[in-house]
């Protein structure tokens, strides 16, 4: 017994040796600020065909980059932001997002396509709407999805831009996309009137101040 248990110790790593250089140790390569002299955030990010896509928000004049959606902030306090940025740091593309009101960006997730979408939150009465969906119940803060290239085209970069909502809060948080160009929105609403479908889980605000909601956008 007492052999097993020498045995036992001496398959025991040795903790003070230094593990092996794992084959995925990273260095951190490059890095930028992205912003102006107000407050900027980015909340979240994705790559893809080596473009590095960030969306936030921003208090700031003068980022825009020529061929930008919106090419001067819409006011407010804050406007969400697109950037895209190469493999190395540079910044190719910085469109504002947004009205007279205040946005953020919350989340952006790309295709197989190419094709960018983002999803966040807007209390603006002019904000940059294309081909949106009806929206009667609209009120205070409202979800935004808009999808587009964003390669430089003007306005053409973005081909849809909608907000969704009830009369009270409503926020879209996070954004995935399917192989047929469902999109699919996670987010929270406060309002009661927040649309949902027949058939599905639950149709009515639970009560509190928000439920989670989950809602789709077909092509
Ligand atoms: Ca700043
Ligand atoms: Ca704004
Ligand atoms: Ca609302």
């Amino acid at each position: 017994m007492f052999q097993g248990l020498t045995h036992e110790k001496q398959k025991t790593p040795n903790r003070t040796q230094p593990l092996a250089t794992p084959q995925w140790r990273h260095r951190a390569l490059n890095f930028t600020f992205i912003g102006g002299g107000g407050n900027e955030a980015s909340n979240a990010i994705v790559v893809g065909n080596s473009v590095v896509s960030v969306t936030g928000w921003t208090q700031s004049n003068g980022l825009a980059t020529p061929g930008a959606f919106q090419t001067s902030r819409g006011g407010g306090v804050y406007d969400a932001f697109v950037a895209r940025l190469n493999g190395t740091g540079g910044l190719f593309y910085f469109t504002y997002f947004g009205g007279s009101g205040n946005e953020a960006g919350n989340d952006i997730v790309i295709n197989s396509a190419g094709v960018t979408y983002i999803t966040g939150v807007t209390n603006s009465t002019n904000f940059p709407l294309v081909n949106p969906l009806p929206s009667p119940n609209r009120g205070l803060y409202d979800a935004f999805v808009a999808r587009g290239a964003l390669n430089g085209q003007g306005v053409a970069d973005i081909a849809f831009s909608t907000v969704l909502g009830g009369e009270d809060n409503d926020a879209g948080l996070s954004i995935g996309v399917d192989g047929v160009s469902n999109v699919y929105v996670a987010g929270y609403s406060w309002s009661s009137n927040f649309r949902t479908v027949a058939g599905s889980f639950d149709t009515v605000h639970n009560g509190g101040v928000s439920d989670a909601v989950v809602f789709k956008l077909t092509p």
